[in-house]
This record gives structure tokens, C-alpha cells and sequence, in this order.
């Protein structure tokens, strides 16, 4: 597939931000681990850690898609031997939405039992919902794609409905001044993950060729430093406020 100078560089500068933003968004994290009290650290170190595996993996994206296109005489990019490994994207997700997930229970502080039986069921979800999706986003058929994504979409309702049902019980058990920041991230959880599923069906709703690649790639990217960064941002801010309250 031939791509524009434009569309080319684009996608290029959005992986280059990627990197940068999941960079600085590790440091930040784990130099910010000590001003949270024992409770809160591993919350924090969790977000450290998703972010470490998204600046790997977003070199890696940076890497093959530099790979994947050569210039020409003319105005177009042209693809190489080497195909752009979307692979990446997927294997990044696989490690870390589970534990974004569990990052979300951690700074609740919830009792043992209950932090294990929702931070399991809520990453099998979140495996199987990522698991699923891989087959469509890699197909070019629309069929195909909406199949995988109507079967994706299954443990993601059921992840988005035990996010404001089945939680809603220990959030209103956190304690009132910090509840509304447990809401918040709770909300942007919810918010940023609904950008991909719809980010996946740009293509099978009038995308085509290189801008359907071009929008999946610099959406999936947009998402995955708000639910990722953004959001760790937030974890770290809640285990802080937690932590100077004695909560
Ligand atoms: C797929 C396939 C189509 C259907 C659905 C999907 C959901 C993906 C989600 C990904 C979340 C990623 C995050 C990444 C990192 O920070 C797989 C696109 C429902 C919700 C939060």
C-alpha cells in the first residue's frame, strides 16, 4: 500500500510522542513511588511498570513502521518487504489492560479477598477481550472484523458493567473526601476505553486504505496515552491524597 508523505509522517510523529509521553510518564512514577505511604506503592509501581512495557513496546511500533515504508520519485510512500507489525500493539495490551485494571483496585484498597476476586475476573476479562479482538484487527475483510469485534465487545460490556455496577458498592465505601477522585478515575477507565472499539471500526465505516490506517494507528495511540499516562497520573494523585489523609 503506498501512503502519503503527510499520512506517513503523521503516524510517525504520533509513535515519536508516544514514546516520549510513556518515557517521562515512568520516570515520573517511580520517582513518585516514595511520596506514597506502603499502601499505596504498589498502585504506583503497577502504573510505572504499564508504562515501561508502552514506551518498549511503542519503540518497537516506531521501529517497524519506520521499516515499513520507503520513499519514492513522486509524492507517495511505498510499502517494503517489511511489513508494520501491528503485533505489538496487541501484546502491549495483553500485559498491560489487566493491570491497568488492577491498578484501579489496588488504590481502592479493598480486603484481601475481594481485591484478589475482582483484580482475577476483571484481567481474565480484559485477556479474553484483547485475545479476541487480535483476529478482526489483523483481517482486511469487514465481515471478519465485525465478528471478532461483536465477540470483544462481550467481556468488554461485562468489564464496563461490573466497573459502575459491581464496584459501585466498595466505591461508596471509600472514604468521602477521596471518593470523588476514585469516581473520576473510574469514569476516565470507562471513557478512554470506549475509543477503541470505535477506533476499530473506523475502517469498516468508510476509512479505506491508507487513512483507515493512519486514523486506527494515531487513534489507538491518542487512547493509550490517556488510559495509560493520563490515567497513571491519576492513580499516583489518589495513593497521594490517600496517603497524607492516613487513609
Ligand atoms: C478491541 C477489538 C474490538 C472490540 C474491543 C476492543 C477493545 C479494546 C480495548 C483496549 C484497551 C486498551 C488499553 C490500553 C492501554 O492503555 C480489542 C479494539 C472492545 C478496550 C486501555
Amino acid at each position: 500500500m503506498d501512503i502519503s508523505v503527510f499520512e506517513y509522517n503523521l503516524v510517525h510523529s504520533a509513535f515519536s510522542f508516544g514514546i516520549a509521553v510513556m518515557g517521562a510518564a515512568t520516570i515520573f512514577l517511580f520517582l513518585s513511588r516514595t511520596q506514597v505511604s506502603d499502601h499505596y506503592k504498589t498502585a504506583v509501581t503497577v502504573s510505572g511498570i504499564v508504562t515501561l512495557v508502552a514506551f518498549y513496546h511503542y519503540w518497537r511500533i516506531f521501529e517497524s513502521w519506520g521499516a515499513a515504508f520507503t520513499t519514492t520519485e513522486g509524492e507517495m510512500m511505498t510499502a517494503t518487504k517489511y511489513a508494520f507489525n501491528d503485533a505489538y500493539r496487541y501484546v502491549d495490551w495483553l500485559l498491560t489492560v489487566p493491570l491497568l485494571l488492577l491498578e484501579l483496585i489496588l488504590v481502592m484498597r479493598l480486603s484481601r479477598e475481594e481485591t484478589v476476586k475482582k483484580g482475577t475476573s476483571l484481567a481474565s476479562l480484559a485477556v479474553l477481550m484483547i485475545l479476541l479482538g487480535y483476529p478482526g484487527e489483523i483481517s482486511n475483510v469487514s465481515s471478519t472484523r465485525w465478528l471478532w469485534w461483536f465477540l470483544s465487545m462481550i467481556p468488554f460490556t461485562i468489564i464496563v458493567y461490573t466497573l459502575f455496577v459491581g464496584l459501585s458498592k466498595s466505591i461508596s465505601s471509600q472514604p468521602e473526601s477521596i471518593r470523588e477522585l476514585v469516581v473520576l478515575a473510574r469514569n476516565i477507565t470507562v471513557i478512554s476505553w470506549l475509543f477503541y472499539p470505535i477506533v476499530f471500526i473506523l475502517p469498516m465505516i468508510g476509512f479505506t486504505g491508507s487513512s483507515a490506517l493512519v486514523a486506527v494507528q494515531v487513534g489507538y495511540t491518542i487512547s493509550d496515552i490517556v488510559a495509560k499516562a493520563g490515567f497513571g497520573v491519576l492513580i499516583w494523585v489518589i495513593s497521594l491524597r490517600k496517603s497524607e489523609l492516613n487513609l
